[in-house]
């Protein structure tokens, strides 16, 4: 008994000499954190390339339920448009009390029409307001509330059907590199063997670097991290190695 007394009063008088050494920096990554989490996270993202790639299927099959509350179901020739301009819908979606507001922007396809050139110049425009109505809410008196609508990701969707990459998809991409991260998307992979799909990604990766364009790269990891973390990062590298596929 009089053993477990003592041990509590050492303990004790141990916990107060740290408090009197203790000046509350500590506490900083937890304030911060608090303080991101309650004000929540902006994440933009958008769909680009050639018309009828199923851009707006994949965002539809992705988002739906928040997306498109409102919608009545159409039948399937009613179901089938054709985006015909920037078209950006916004959802809140929260996961363990951090709040993220999502923005789709969904861009027209190209390819359509009879003069295709500059046919990326809406898109980069768009991409530039962003940015420029960012850089006037930040110059601005009201910086506490600032909502981030920059274009934080491009999933840019290339043709199944074509031998790599097209002039349009070069001339796009690079419009885009150097303002937005680019994450290329082979299309409707559904339609092609797992060889096809194989052989077109690997040419689209070597055009991608024979043509200088800059994709997203995922960032390397500190060399400090533990080994474990650095075989989880290096087979997510491997797993998409720079491009993705879709089948919605
Ligand atoms: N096989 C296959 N068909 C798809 C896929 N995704 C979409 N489609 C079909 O492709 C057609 C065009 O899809 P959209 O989503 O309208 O294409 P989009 O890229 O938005 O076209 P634009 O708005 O003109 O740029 C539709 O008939 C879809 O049903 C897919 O992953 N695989
Ligand atoms: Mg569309």
């Amino acid at each position: 008994m009089e053993a477990t007394a003592i041990s509590t009063r050492s303990k004790l008088t141990v916990q107060t000499d740290q408090d009197k050494e203790y000046v509350g920096f500590a506490t900083l990554p937890n304030q911060v954190h608090r303080k991101s989490v309650k004000k929540g996270f902006d994440f933009t993202l958008m769909v680009a390339g050639e018309s009828g790639l199923g851009k707006s299927t994949l965002v539809n099959s992705l988002f739906l339920t928040d997306l498109y509350k409102d919608r009545k179901l159409l039948n399937a020739e009613e179901r089938i448009t054709q985006t015909v301009e920037i078209t950006k819908h916004t959802v809140d979606i929260e996961e363990k009390g951090v709040k993220l507001k999502l923005t789709i922007v969904d861009t027209p396809g190209f390819g359509d029409a009879v003069n295709n050139t500059e046919c990326w110049k809406s898109v980069a425009d768009y991409i530039d307001q962003q940015f420029e109505q960012y850089f006037r809410d930040e110059s601005g008196l009201n910086r506490k509330n600032i909502q981030d609508n920059r274009v934080h990701c491009c999933l840019y969707f290339i043709s199944p059907f074509g031998h790599g990459l097209r002039p349009l998809d070069v001339e796009f991409m690079r419009a885009l590199h150097e303002k937005v991260n680019i994450v290329p998307i082979l299309a409707k992979a559904d339609t092609l063997t797992p060889i096809e799909v194989k052989k077109k990604k690997f040419k689209i990766r070597e055009e991608i670097e024979q043509y200088g364009i800059k994709i997203y790269q995922f960032p390397d990891c500190d060399s400090d991290e533990d080994e474990e973390f650095k075989q989880q990062d290096l087979e997510l590298k491997w797993r998409t190695r720079h491009t993705a596929t879709s089948s919605s």
